[in-house]
């Protein structure tokens, strides 16, 4: 390579370098849907030279319960609105918002370098899902208005003034534990449990039993660190009720049966939780069968509006917890 050709590669990287703060950008521009997210939006530069005394932040559709964090320096001004759809979030469930997000008064020189933070959470967004969060940046001469957003067969770079991204990610792996537990004849699968609001003391954990054995087998109780008890429930639809009660006798397992514990049937009921489940965490139970013996099991923690497919209405995830002590006291226990 030419001593031309070295430094005509050289400018070309740090223009590059330099090209990564040339718009207005989330420092991370990706989210896991149901989790909570931190937005840094990072200001490499004024409206040309002119410094930036003011940046405003529109909120899209799926980004909830944000909140910005003042700046020194800096007056916060926030717009409160309704939201397309209304968000369950930790068991409350939100129509409205901020939406729009203001910094002003302040100044970063064309020179500086400069970052607007706020936190919030992604409702049930579906992964592989973009959001665009248009920035308006204010100048003392001037503004530059970050809100393009690419058209069918354009990309970023096709943009001058692209909006910031999101990319919406899916629960990272660990958080979908498929991995099969042995017992003897005994295998557990799906081990996994849904998110809890903070002040909940109840979760409902979830997981599929087959007996691969010659003779019956039964799930009599469990134990777990992080809850008072572990009770293993059914749930029923009884004169368009829905009702939950304990199985007293525990889960009996035939010759090659598969008990599917999953939202909407039978379940386990962590009560007395000594903490909230929190999406993306793991938390062990020891399983007892009356054959098999006990093992301890992994279950995964999925966000607050996982759920197994259901078969009676979208809005059944949410009722075995909603509707659940109040179930719980009208009907009696299996016998
Ligand atoms: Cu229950």
């Amino acid at each position: 390579m030419s001593i031309t050709r070295t430094a005509a590669a050289t400018a070309l990287l740090l223009f590059s370098a330099g090209a990564a703060f040339a718009h207005v950008t989330l420092e991370k521009p990706e989210a896991t849907s149901g989790a909570s997210y931190k937005a840094v939006l990072r200001i490499g530069h004024g409206c040309g030279a002119s410094a930036t005394t003011g940046l405003s932040v529109e909120i899209p559709e799926g980004l909830v319960a944000v909140k910005p964090m003042p700046k020194p320096g800096w007056q916060l001004t926030t717009q409160i609105g309704p939201y397309a759809t209304p968000v369950t979030v930790y068991g409350q469930k939100l129509e409205s918002g901020t939406r729009n997000i203001s910094w002003t008064g302040g100044k970063v020189q064309d020179s500086e370098y400069d970052e607007f933070v706020f936190v919030g959470q992604l409702g049930d967004v579906k992964p592989g899902t973009t959001l665009y969060l248009p920035v308006l940046q204010t100048c003392e001469t001037g503004e530059n208005r970050w809100v393009e957003i690419p058209k069918d067969g354009q990309t970023m770079r096709d943009l001058k003034f692209p909006a910031p991204t999101l990319k919406v990610s899916a629960p990272p792996a660990k958080a979908q534990a498929n991995v099969a537990i042995t017992l003897g004849p005994i295998r557990i699968e799906k081990a996994w449990a849904r998110a809890t609001p903070g002040g909940s003391t109840i979760g409902g954990a979830y997981l599929k039993v087959t007996n691969t054995g010659a003779v019956a087998d039964k799930l009599v109780s469990g134990e777990t660190g992080i809850s008072d008890r572990f009770e293993l429930h059914d749930m029923s639809m009884t004169d368009g009720v829905m009702q939950m009660r304990p199985v007293a006798d525990g889960i009996t397992l035939a010759p090659g049966q598969i008990v599917e514990l999953r939202p909407g049937g039978l379940h386990v009921m962590l009560v007395g939780l000594k903490q909230p489940l929190k999406a993306g965490e793991n938390f062990s139970a020891v399983l007892k069968f009356e054959k098999a013996g006990t093992i301890s099991v992994p279950f995964a923690v999925q966000p607050i509006g996982a759920g197994a497919p259901m078969t009676m209405g979208s809005d059944m995830p949410e009722m075995d917890h909603s509707q659940h002590m109040q179930q719980m006291m009208v009907a009696p226990a299996v016998k």
